[in-house]
Order: structure tokens, then sequence, then C-alpha cells
């Protein structure tokens, strides 16, 4: 998990016009309980040229469960996909680990799949089966239960391969007109993906349970999936 974070973060320092976001003060390390054990969240929020919003947030309860989360949100501007991974280890290892760049529209930009296709295919022991608010990713999504410290370590190097994908298009990528239809619908794609994503219930579950669920609502609402903003008229 620290490993990958510091990878996400390497990643993050060659992106362009890379800036703070503004986070909550609460919300930026945040302390609850679990069945008695100590939670600790803490988020990470940056923006850059293209990007409207970098999220990584690392969460830690007592000795049992570990989430690494991290979304980069497209400016809808930009002809981007949202990268997202999640990764959760219990006391018996990683039980989950997905990554993907995620299409706001029909089908990927062109860049972005022959980069994801040209990723190396690991023949990892134990691939997952997406549940149905899952149609949402790619075809090249990854989701994974890594059950070796080589399984590990070819996520990580997934991980670090997509962002490499995202960051060579960033770096090349142009604006479109806020009112242009492509802007429209890539906002529409994106309000599509925070709107499936609020659909796990497994998150959900583990925040109504170590905090409440009101407080679980503002969370995913106001942090994890936040509706992209109005476009500007
Ligand atoms: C699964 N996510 C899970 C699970 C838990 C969480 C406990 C179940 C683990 C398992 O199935 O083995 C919990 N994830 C969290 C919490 C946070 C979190 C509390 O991120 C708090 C921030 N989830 C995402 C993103 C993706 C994602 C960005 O947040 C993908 C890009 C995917 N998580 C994802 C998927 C599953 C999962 C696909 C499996 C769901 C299932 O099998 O039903």
């Amino acid at each position: 998990m620290d490993a990958l974070a510091e990878r996400i973060r390497s990643c993050w320092s060659t992106l362009p016009d890379l800036a703070p976001l503004m986070i909550a003060p609460d919300l930026e390390a945040i302390s609850g309980s679990l069945d008695g054990e100590a939670l600790f969240i803490r988020n990470e929020l940056r923006q850059c040229r293209g990007l409207r919003k970098l999220h990584l947030e690392t969460a830690r309860l007592g000795a049992g469960l570990q989430i690494l989360h991290c979304v980069l949100f497209p400016d809808p501007r930009f002809d981007l996909p949202v990268f997202g991974a999640d990764i959760v280890a219990g006391p018996a290892g990683v039980s989950a680990a997905i990554v993907d760049l995620s299409p706001v529209t029909d089908a990927l930009p062109e860049r972005i799949a022959q980069g994801l296709a040209a990723k190396t295919d690991h023949p990892y022991s134990q691939p997952r089966e997406l549940p149905p608010w899952g149609s949402i990713f790619s075809p090249y999504v990854r989701f994974v239960r890594p059950t070796s410290p080589v399984e590990d370590g070819w996520f990580v190097e997934e991980v670090a391969e997509c962002l490499g994908v995202l960051a060579e298009a960033v770096s090349s990528a142009e604006p479109q007109a806020a009112d242009d239809p492509a802007t429209v619908r890539r906002w529409q794609g994106q309000l599509r993906y925070c709107r499936q994503q609020k659909q796990n219930d497994k998150t959900r579950r583990v925040l109504e349970k170590a905090f409440n669920p009101q407080w679980a609502d503002r969370y995913i609402e106001e942090l994890l999936f936040d509706d992209p903003p109005a476009l500007p008229a």
C-alpha cells in the first residue's frame, strides 16, 4: 500500500500545472473507530491542467483493514478518461485490487486505448468478476486478488503504467469550449461514472459502520464521488 501510494504521488508530480485543491479541513485527516479499533483516513487533493480533481485516500483500520483509493477526474473540456484505483486489504492480505482508465463517452480516446492495449498482460492467479455497476469500466480494467509479492508487484507496475498513459495524454490534450457538445457529453459521462460508483454498497457499509450513515453520505457525495461542477455558461 505504501509503495503504491508513493508511486502514485511521484506520477502526479509529472503532471502539468499541478496545484493544491481545497479540502474541508475536517476531511483531510479523519479519526474514527470500527469494532473498537482505531480508524485513520488521510486525503490528498490536487488539480492540474486537464484534470479537475486528483484524489488519493489512504485509510487504516486498526491492524485489520487497509484501503487505498485513488480517482483522477478529468476537466470535461478535455478528451480524457477517469483514472480509478481501489485496493482493499484485510488481515489475510489484499482481497481486491482494481485499476482502470474508464471512458466517459462510448469509447476511450484512441491513443488511451492503444496505450492500455500495449500494457504487459500479467497472468494473475485470481482474477475477480466485476459487480453489475462495474459496466462503467473499460475493456482494459484489471480486477484481481493478488496472491503473492510477485503479483503485488505486477499490480503496482500496472497502476504506474495506467498513470503513464494518462499523463502522456494530459500533456498533449487541448481543451474544447465549455459549451461544445463533446464537452457536455463528457460532463454527462463523468456524472454517470460518479452515480455508478455510488452503487458500491461495500464502500458505504464500511464508512457507515466506522462513522454513521449521515457522515458516510456526506463523505461519498462531497469527497469520493462528487458530481462534476456545472460547466460555465
Ligand atoms: C470493493 N471497496 C470494496 C470493498 C471494500 C471497499 C471494503 C470490498 C472488498 C472486496 O470485495 O474484497 C471499501 N473502498 C472502500 C472504502 C473506500 C474505498 C471504504 O475506496 C473509501 C474511500 N472502488 C472505488 C474506486 C473503484 C472501486 C475508485 O472507490 C474502482 C476504480 C472499485 N471496490 C471496487 C470494486 C469492488 C470494491 C469493483 C468490488 C465490489 C464487489 O465485488 O461487489
